[in-house]
This record gives structure tokens, sequence and C-alpha cells, in this order.
């Protein structure tokens, strides 16, 4: 398989396919669910759909190649049985996320155990920002980026023994040293990347958490990329400032498809800032509307890109659930990770919300750099005084790349090589903390994480509010599992 290019001092992998297209495998490494449900919150996670694999599969397929994709979160297949599979691929790309990269590693080197000649590129978010740590545990390529037609690029020059320094947007090691090719900007024409190729995903298998939807399969769906904030504890290094969107028509078709064909009965929009433009929500909704969509669907929001006028269009659109990134109830933090809101602002934007009937969850954030405990007591606080319907308390990551990754090494306690250590659960339910603010103790912090989700939710109020608000079968199982999940939480050591 393997050939090496003498003309070159470094060496490139060229796929031997004789005049064939090549057969590409693309990984969502697995991650089992006992290092990643923690607390046994496996029933009220969200599993989801590694998308971005599916828009690169689409535009593999369009141009001829062969492709599949492995969920291995969704499938849980033992990491044997996928190096197995691997091994009769042409070429192998992995997705990474900080989280699991020392999943990537581990798989990356089981592969180059068996055989050298594999190709094996890696991309995402993780990859992106370390590709030099991830290239020296074996990859072949990183894709800087967006993939699409970067990888595209990158496996016709592997076909046709071409040289990779000409593919853009690439790193490699070249005489160990991590070589870049040129930059090319982001994709502008976002139409022009073909629907997501979901048909090569276990779609049966994927669900948005109760917290999120209360309507099941409630599927995912993007309809822009970009984000113009500036919050400290971001890695924004992959779609950068500029946000970009596929175009309404393109967005309404993608929902009736899931409607019709993956019979979703919501849609999740999982945009990093889907109502950054508002002549594009109000065209959507407007052709929701006219289109008769009848199905519910929710986006994630920032509180400033908000105004009732938007929000009174996108309830009567089918709008019933909006997640808001409040973070914190403390100024002094929301001012240190650059959030640019404030309290106010966010109470308004609150009250406008629930005055025209939408649902909300809000995500706030505890345990980052120079927080206090008087600074975590105010987001609680905050948390009950806004009586959203949701509050999702997450103890802070600081991830690679990000200013808050930069200040966690200089005060608290902190590995900054935490993310080749273990695999990580997700951080609704921490038994750990990555992170650990000076003058805390990490019994502290998680005690205080702990305590913020009993005094929010076992307020009898609330437990009131949810028992009355229970319509269905499916409302039950919802409240049942969400609140095991508070029981097994004030019962645990912290
Ligand atoms: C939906 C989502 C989730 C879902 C899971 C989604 C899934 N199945 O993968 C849920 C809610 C469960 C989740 C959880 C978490 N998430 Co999350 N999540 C997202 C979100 C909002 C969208 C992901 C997505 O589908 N993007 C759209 C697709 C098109 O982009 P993409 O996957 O990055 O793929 C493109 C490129 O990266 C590249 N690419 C990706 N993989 C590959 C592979 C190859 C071979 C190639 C060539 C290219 C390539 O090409 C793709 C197409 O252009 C992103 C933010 C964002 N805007 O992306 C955060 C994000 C990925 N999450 C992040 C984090 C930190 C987490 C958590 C740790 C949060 C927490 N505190 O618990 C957990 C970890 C979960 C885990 N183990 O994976 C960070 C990751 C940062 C990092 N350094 O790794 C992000 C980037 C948010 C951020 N801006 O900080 N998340
Ligand atoms: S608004 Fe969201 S996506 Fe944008 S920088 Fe802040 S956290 Fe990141």
């Amino acid at each position: 398989m393997l050939q090496f290019q003498g003309e070159t001092n470094y060496i490139q992998r060229v796929v031997n396919l004789r005049g064939k297209m090549a057969n590409i495998l693309l990984i969502q490494p697995p991650l089992y669910k006992n290092e990643y449900c923690s607390r046994g919150s496996e029933h009220t996670l969200s599993l989801l759909p590694p998308l971005g694999l599916a828009y690169i599969a689409a535009v593999l397929l369009k141009n001829g190649h062969k492709c599949e994709i492995v969920d291995g979160i969704a499938t849980q297949i033992s990491l044997d049985d996928l190096c197995k599979k691997a091994l009769s691929y042409d070429i192998v790309g992995i997705t990474s996320v900080s989280t699991y990269a020392l999943r990537v590693k581990q798989i990356i080197q089981m592969l180059k155990n068996k055989s050298k000649s594999i190709p094996i590129v890696v991309g995402g978010p993780h990859a992106n920002v370390l590709p030099e740590s991830v290239l020296n545990h074996g990859a072949d390529y990183v894709v800087l980026g967006e993939g699409e037609f970067t990888m595209l690029e990158l496996v016709s020059a592997l076909e046709n023994n071409k040289d990779v320094e000409q593919v853009n947007n690439i790193a490699f090691l070249k005489d160990g040293k991590i070589l870049k090719t040129q930059k090319q900007s982001a994709i502008i024409d976002m139409d022009s990347i073909p629907l997501p190729a979901r048909d090569l995903l276990p779609m049966h298998l994927y669900k948005c958490s109760g917290a999120r939807s209360k309507k099941q399969p409630s599927h995912s769906v993007f309809t822009s990329r970009g984000c113009p904030g500036t919050c400290t504890f971001c890695n924004k290094k992959l779609f950068g400032t500029n946000i970009r969107y596929f175009s309404v028509e393109r967005i309404v078709e993608e929902f009736f498809l899931l409607r019709d064909k993956y019979k979703a009965k919501d849609i999740a929009i999982w945009d990093d800032n889907f109502l950054s433009n508002h002549s594009t929500v109000h065209a959507v909704c407007d052709e929701l509307t006219r289109r008769n969509f009848n199905t519910t669907w929710s986006a994630e929001a920032r509180i400033d890109t908000v105004n009732k006028e938007l929000l009174t269009h996108m309830k009567a659109a089918g709008c019933d659930f909006i997640a808001y990134g409040i973070e914190s109830g403390s100024q002094k933090v929301l001012d240190s990770m650059n959030k640019k809101i404030t309290l106010d602002l966010v109470r308004n934007v609150i009250r406008d919300t629930q005055k025209v009937g939408i649902p909300i969850r809000g995500y706030l954030m505890m345990g980052l750099p120079n927080e206090t405990v008087e600074d975590i007591e105010a987001t609680i606080r905050f948390a009950i005084e806004l009586n959203i319907d949701v509050a999702s308390f997450t103890l802070f990551v600081p991830l690679p790349g990000t200013v808050e990754y930069i200040r966690a090494q200089k005060s608290g306690q902190f590995d900054p090589d935490y993310y080749l250590k273990k695999v990580y659960p997700e951080f609704n339910f921490p038994d750990e903390a990555i992170y650990i603010p000076e003058g805390m103790t990490s019994e502290q912090l998680l005690k205080l994480h702990r305590s913020a989700y009993n005094r929010y939710y076992l307020r009898p109020r609330i437990v009131l509010k949810n028992l009355l608000s229970i319509r269905s079968a499916s409302d039950v199982t919802r409240y049942v599992e969400g609140g095991l999940n508070i029981i097994k939480n004030t019962l645990s050591k912290f």
C-alpha cells in the first residue's frame, strides 16, 4: 500500500489504489458509558450525530469516493473492533474534541501498530488548536478549519501521488517539524456544502436530552457557522468570527427532510449563534409558517442577539425552546469572561422570552480562574431569581487555545496536559474538576456544584411546577430520568 516519495525530502503516504477512488472511514472515537456519563447521567445526556463527519462524507461521496462513518459513541464499538474495521480502508479520518484527545491518540497508535501504511487524518476542534501534539501521536495529517473541501483535496492528492504541500489548510510533519500549508479562508458559499450524509449514521440511536427537547426524536441541524463573540472560555478557531448562513431555502429544505425522511418530532438548531442575523431568522420563520411546517424547533442564543419582536415571530413559527448562554450571576465574572452582557440585560431578555411563552434553558458555568465562592453563590441565586425552566450548571473546562486556559495556568490547581491523562465525562454531574480556582479545594467546588442543582431543582415550587406540567408518558420518563440524576447528585460523596 505505502510508497515512499524519493524526490521529496519527507515521506508522503501514497494510497496505491491502482486507479480506483479511495475508500475512506471517518471515525467519531468511541467513548464508553462508564467514562463518558458521570453519576449515571446516561439517560439524561444528549447523544447527537457527528454532523461534521457527515458533511465531509457528503462531499466525498458526491465526488465519487466511497465513505463510511463509525460513530463510536452511539455504537459503543470496542477499540479492537474499530481498529480491525479501519484496517480495511484506504484512508482513515478521525474527529477530535479536547476532552477525548487521549482516545484519539489511542486509536492512532493502535492503528499504526497494526499498519503504518494507512494515512490517518485528524480534524475537529482539538486538532485545530494542538496540531503538533496530534501529529506527534502518529497522525499523518491534520486538517485545519472546515474539513469538507480540504479533505476532498487531500484524498485526491494522496490518490494521485500529488505533493500534499499544494493542499491548503493542512498540517503535517516535515523533517520532524510541523509544516502548515497555505491558509485558505472559510467557506463563504455555505450552500456549496451538500446536505450531511445522515444515511451513513445510525439515526435511530440519536437522542436530544430531555432538558432540551420534550419530543423525540429531536434531530440536530446547523443553519450557520461562525460567531462574532469573544468569550474567553470558548474555542473559536474552527469557524471564526464571521458568521455565514446557509440560504433560507436550504435551511428550510433540511428542516422538512428531517421531519419527513427522518421522522423528527422536533428540530434542534445547534448553531453557535442562530439569532445573529435577524433578517435570516425572520425569513426562516416566514417560510416555515408559509409551508405549514407544524413541527417544533429550538435554538441556542446569545443574550444580546434577541428582542421581543424576534421572539414573538419565532414562537409563532414553532420555536418552543431556547437555550441562552447566561454563564454567571456575577457581573465581575461576566466582564472577566468578556461576555459583553449585563445582569440587567439578562433579566430583561429572560422576562421577554417568558412573556412570549418560550421555555428557557440557561447555561451557567462555575469554577473559572479568579472566581470566588461568593461569585458561584451569586450564580446559583441568579438562576433561582430568573426562574428559568432548565438550569444547566457545568464546571468550567479550560480548553487549550483559549484565554481561560492561559489564566488557569497562572492561578489555581491545574494540570495543563489534562487532556492526555484520561477521557473525561461530560461536566453536568462531574465527580472531579479539571481546574480548581485559587483559594478553593476540589471538594468545596464539587459541593458547590452539587448544591447548585439541589437548590435549584428541589424547591417545592419547582417540583410542583414540573409535576403539574406532565402531559404524557414521555414527560413522565423525562422527569423520572432528570429526578434520578438529582437524587444521585444529592447522595454523591461530595
Ligand atoms: C453539538 C455540540 C456538542 C454535543 C455533541 C456533538 C457531537 N455529536 O459531536 C454535546 C452537547 C453532547 C457536546 C458536548 C461537549 N462539548 Co461540544 N459542541 C457542540 C457544538 C455546538 C457543535 C458541534 C458540531 O457538530 N459542529 C458542526 C460541525 C460541522 O463542525 P465540526 O464537528 O467541528 O466539524 C467540522 C470541522 O471541525 C472539521 N472536522 C471535524 N472532524 C473532522 C475529522 C476529519 C478527518 C476532518 C478532515 C475534518 C474534521 O470538518 C467539519 C466540517 O467542516 C460545538 C461548537 C461548534 N460550533 O462546532 C461544541 C464544541 C465542539 N464542544 C466543545 C466542548 C468543550 C464540549 C464539552 C467538553 C462540554 C462540556 N463542558 O461538557 C462536551 C464534550 C463532549 C464530547 N465528549 O464530545 C468545544 C470543543 C473544544 C475543544 N477544544 O475540543 C466546542 C468547539 C465548543 C467551543 N466553541 O468551545 N457538544
Ligand atoms: S457566544 Fe458562544 S460561540 Fe460565541 S464566543 Fe461566546 S461562547 Fe463562543
